[in-house]
């Protein structure tokens, strides 16, 4: 491979679905009848807390039955080679690009085994239930709410998101529908080549100079595979197809 290549791979739930975890557009979309965008707002907890908090209980305790995949795992071995020319942007709350060995993750929209105090602020590593209104480990209150980025509510690290695409050589999308901003703009922040490995095509899709469509644990490992090999997978300069 020549001058190392700085890559940034942007994940969405289609990466864990092979893991059984349910996508925002399958499981019927609903969650006990509720569209998830419904449950999933600043609003929604206001109204209803309890609602929201035994959402994000059931989505926490699901975690311990599922295990990464082969696109997770290839993706940690992608790093163990890159190490920092390769981040991982996700829109996952789940936490199975750790679980498969991948250190550099970042996720945008918060993490499900993470509790957020909005009485002092802390952020708490968290696996066990909030609808119970547990005491917060600094300041005592009753205030943990999950610790999730919901509609209408700022992103995560967009300044560390937007540093590395105007710095990265090549920006992969994987799983992930294209429908949710701002991260279906990052195609668009981005300088170098760009790649879509998807189910099927994306809402994005001709934004991006290659799109490969099927199971994310068939592509990915190939994608790493040349990317390693250096038989290209490095995707075409940018430019619409
Ligand atoms: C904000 C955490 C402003 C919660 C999530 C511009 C235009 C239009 C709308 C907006 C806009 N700007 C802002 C908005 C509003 C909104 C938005 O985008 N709405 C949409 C619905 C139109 N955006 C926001 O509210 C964002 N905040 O803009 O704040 C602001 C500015 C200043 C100050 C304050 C505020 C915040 C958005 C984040 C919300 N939280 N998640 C939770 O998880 O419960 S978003 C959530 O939904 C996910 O994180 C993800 O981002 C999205 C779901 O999308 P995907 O992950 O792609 O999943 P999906 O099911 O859709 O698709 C799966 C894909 O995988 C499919 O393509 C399928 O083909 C593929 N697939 C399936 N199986 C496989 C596979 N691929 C490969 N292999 C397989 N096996
Ligand atoms: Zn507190």
């Amino acid at each position: 491979m020549a001058r190392h290549t700085r890559i940034v791979v942007l994940t969405g739930a289609g990466i864990s679905a092979e893991s059984g975890l349910p996508t925002f557009r399958d499981a019927d979309g609903l969650w006990e009848g509720h569209d998830p965008m419904q449950v999933a707002t600043p609003e929604a907890y206001a109204d209803d807390p309890d609602l929201v908090q035994r959402f994000y209980d059931e989505r926490r305790a699901a975690l311990s039955r599922v295990e990464p995949n082969a696109a997770h795992r290839a993706l940690a071995r992608l790093e163990a080679e890159l190490g920092d020319d390769l981040l991982v942007v996700t829109q996952n709350v789940d936490d199975l690009h750790e679980r498969a060995g991948s250190r550099r993750v970042h996720h945008v929209h918060g993490r499900l085994r993470s509790a957020w105090c909005t009485t002092c602020d802390e952020r708490h590593d968290w696996s066990g239930p909030l609808a119970d209104r547990p005491p917060c480990p600094a300041c005592g209150a009753a205030t943990l709410r999950p610790d999730i980025v919901w509609f209408g509510e700022l992103p995560y690290g967009m300044d560390v998101v937007e540093e590395a695409l105007e710095h990265s050589d090549l920006f992969v999308s994987i799983g992930t529908s294209g429908l949710v901003y701002p991260a279906a703009a990052f195609v668009h922040w981005a300088r170098g080549a760009t790649l879509e490995l998807n189910l099927e095509p994306s809402a994005g899709a001709t934004d991006f100079a290659e799109s490969r469509t099927g199971p994310a644990t068939r592509l990915v490992p190939a994608w790493v595979g040349e990317v390693l090999t250096g038989s290209s997978g490095r995707g075409r300069a940018r430019g619409p197809r």
